[in-house]
């Protein structure tokens, strides 16, 4: 299902005459929905297209500035595993997780495209995951679970909003792709992934997530803060069926990519 675009989908990478366009387009999904492996089929499909991947190392290998303790060793510079530390205790470490994750969007939706995508006719970056699903799924879950408290999640959003709306134009999405799939689905996945800071995480957590997705991507329900993403194109792809050993399902899901852009 893929809604019509309202809004002129073009992000200047030049600002010379011979102005190029690099669209930007982020992939929403739950936990171990396939974005990571939908994201590699992209990079292999197209010359023209460039991945960000989520920056999940960062996250669980925080580094301390290298300069500033050049006499401790690799170990003591790291600043520890917060993905683990915010799964362990999420009173503790929600604030401090989506104070770094949104750092490290907005530093991912900031780099500029390669050189070569700079000589291609139709450039597209796709990131996974993005700034507003930081706000609109985790963080806004994290506080209906009572694991970011009133002050934490009024300052959040201020500084939340205030940051992307300096950085505005240069962060603004072209479209979004929802990959659809149920919490249960993702749950068998997330097992078989087996990443160890999640092996905790219950049925109910996913489900809780899904239900902020959909509101957000499928109902388009979700107040918004951010007036340019309530007309914003979405493609949303069922990825229920296992995709990553199927070429035919791969082949329809990149043929159905190919025609939303070009619509966008
Ligand atoms: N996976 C799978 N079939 C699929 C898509 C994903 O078996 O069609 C597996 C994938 O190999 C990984 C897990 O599901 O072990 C989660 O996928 P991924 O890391 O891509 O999910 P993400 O968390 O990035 O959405
Ligand atoms: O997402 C990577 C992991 O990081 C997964 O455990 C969810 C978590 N994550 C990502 N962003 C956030 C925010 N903003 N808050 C809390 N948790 C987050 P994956 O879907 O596996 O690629
Ligand atoms: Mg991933």
């Amino acid at each position: 299902m893929a809604t019509p675009p309202k809004r002129i989908c073009s992000s200047p990478i030049f600002n010379s005459s011979f102005e190029k366009t690099v669209k930007k387009i982020s992939i929403e999904g739950n936990i171990a929905a396939g974005k990571s492996t939908f994201v590699r089929l992209l990079a292999r499909a197209s010359e023209e297209w460039e991945v960000i991947p989520e920056p999940i190392g960062k996250w669980c290998s925080v580094q301390t500035t290298e300069n500033e303790f050049e006499e401790l060793s690799t170990s003591q510079k790291s600043g520890g595993n917060l993905l683990k530390m915010m799964y362990d205790k999420p009173s503790r470490w929600s604030y401090t997780f989506q104070s770094y994750t949104c750092l490290s969007r907005v530093r991912s939706q900031l780099q500029a495209p390669s050189a070569k995508l700079q000589q291609a006719e139709n450039p597209v970056q796709f990131y996974e995951r993005s700034v507003y699903s930081d706000r609109y799924v985790f963080a806004s879950n994290l506080f209906e679970s009572g694991d970011l408290n009133e002050t934490e999640w009024a300052i959040y959003q201020d500084w939340h909003g205030w940051l992307l709306s300096q950085f505005e134009t240069e962060i603004e999405l072209d479209a979004m792709i929802y990959l659809r799939t149920d919490p249960e689905k993702c749950m068998l996945r997330l097992k078989h992934r087996g990443r160890e800071e999640e092996q905790d995480i219950p049925l109910e957590y996913l489900e809780k997530l899904h239900y902020k997705h959909e509101c957000w991507l499928y109902n388009r329900t979700t107040k918004l803060d951010f007036e340019y993403l309530k007309d914003l194109p979405i493609l949303v792809l069922d990825v229920s069926e296992d995709f990553k050993n199927d070429r035919i399902k791969q082949q329809e899901l990149i043929d159905k990519v190919m025609e939303f852009l070009s619509m966008c």
